[in-house]
């Protein structure tokens, strides 16, 4: 009788342990963005592959704090993933940097390409070598300007105007090419420095305008597309490092279902937003002098060349 009862215990006590993890999952943007979509369609499949053993907590609209934070925290095992774009990540896996050059891509269907072939899968495994380790390239998308001083339809309009950058040296030295003064700072303390004019503008993705109402405290908005901004789903090698070999599959094929419905949450949102961005009363530049922005940067991209190779760029430029 008593070791039976210690036995049911025991089971009891093994059923419980193995029921149920659950992860903690940050993002910068609201749970309606493309970033809570994403994350949303990646928990729910893993939560059904592996039958309720792994759950998610989601974490919206920066709680866990800055896109740099978030990735020290999971590198350092206090977070368990992350849903970010790759504006930080170049100071933590160098070897990212290389996709954050503006006007490397020519369009979502060339990025995506990159990014889901031998190019962006070899970027993810390098991720492992740094302590985190890429589930799957999501999207944030490609970066438009906005500001409260002008409409910008050429490079030259962009000259002088102080703009708050990601805390990314590449894109920081593309954006001084067209005249901008870069001013890094994280994601979280952005509305504010746009209501209160520390900074004339911003550049981000449609549906990060669209999702943290920019519209509210910016008035311009150019369609300059000067950089794609990829994503990834970061998972902490503290989770990883414990998860059996079928489980790790699970773990990646669901992050690929949450980067296909990000990506589409990102096609939606540009198909959409834009109306959705005037009716809020943002004056839309939809005729961009893309030339004049390229011509602007070929400069920079000789100091690319030597610190990430010509051969690199070509390559990525080259995929068809
Ligand atoms: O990843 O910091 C940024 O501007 C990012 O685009 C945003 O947080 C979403």
């Amino acid at each position: 009788m008593w070791t039976s009862t210690l036995a049911a215990t025991a089971l009891l006590a093994a059923a419980g342990a193995s029921a149920q993890t659950v992860l903690k999952i940050g993002y910068a943007t609201s749970k309606e963005s493309h970033y809570g979509v994403g994350t949303t369609a990646f928990c729910d499949e893993l939560e059904k592959s592996t039958q309720g053993r792994y759950k998610c907590q989601q974490f919206p609209a920066s709680a866990l704090g800055g896109e740099r934070e978030q990735i020290e925290a999971v590198q350092l095992g206090t977070q368990d993933l992350t849903n970010t774009s790759t504006g930080p990540l170049g100071n933590f896996v160098p070897e990212v940097k290389v996709v954050d050059i503006p006007f490397l891509f020519r369009d979502y269907d060339h990025a995506r390409k990159v990014m889901d072939g031998p190019i962006g899968q070899d970027l993810l495994k390098k991720m492992q070598g740094k302590g985190l380790i890429g589930l799957a390239w999501t999207e944030n998308g490609f970066r438009h300007m906005t500001n409260n001083k002008r409409p910008i339809v050429q490079a030259s309009d962009a000259a002088g105007l102080k703009v708050r950058t990601m805390e990314n040296k590449v894109h920081m030295d593309g954006y001084r090419t067209f005249g901008l003064l870069p001013t890094p700072m994280a994601f979280p303390e952005l509305f504010g420095a746009l209501q209160q004019g520390t900074v004339d503008g911003q550049e981000n993705p449609i549906p990060v305008i669209l999702s943290s109402k920019f519209s509210q405290v910016q008035k311009h908005l150019s369609l300059t597309g000067h950089v794609y901004s990829p994503a990834v789903i970061l998972l902490s090698p503290k989770v990883w490092d414990k998860l059996s070999e079928p489980d790790r599959k699970l773990f990646v094929a669901a992050a690929q279902k949450g980067a296909a419905a990000q990506r589409k949450k990102v096609n939606d949102d540009e198909a959409s937003g834009i109306a959705q961005l005037k009716k809020e009363g943002m004056q839309v530049v939809e005729r961009v002098d893309g030339e004049s922005f390229r011509k602007a940067v070929q400069p920079a991209y000789a100091n690319f060349a030597k610190e990430f190779g010509a051969d690199r760029i070509a390559a990525i430029q080259a995929v068809k």
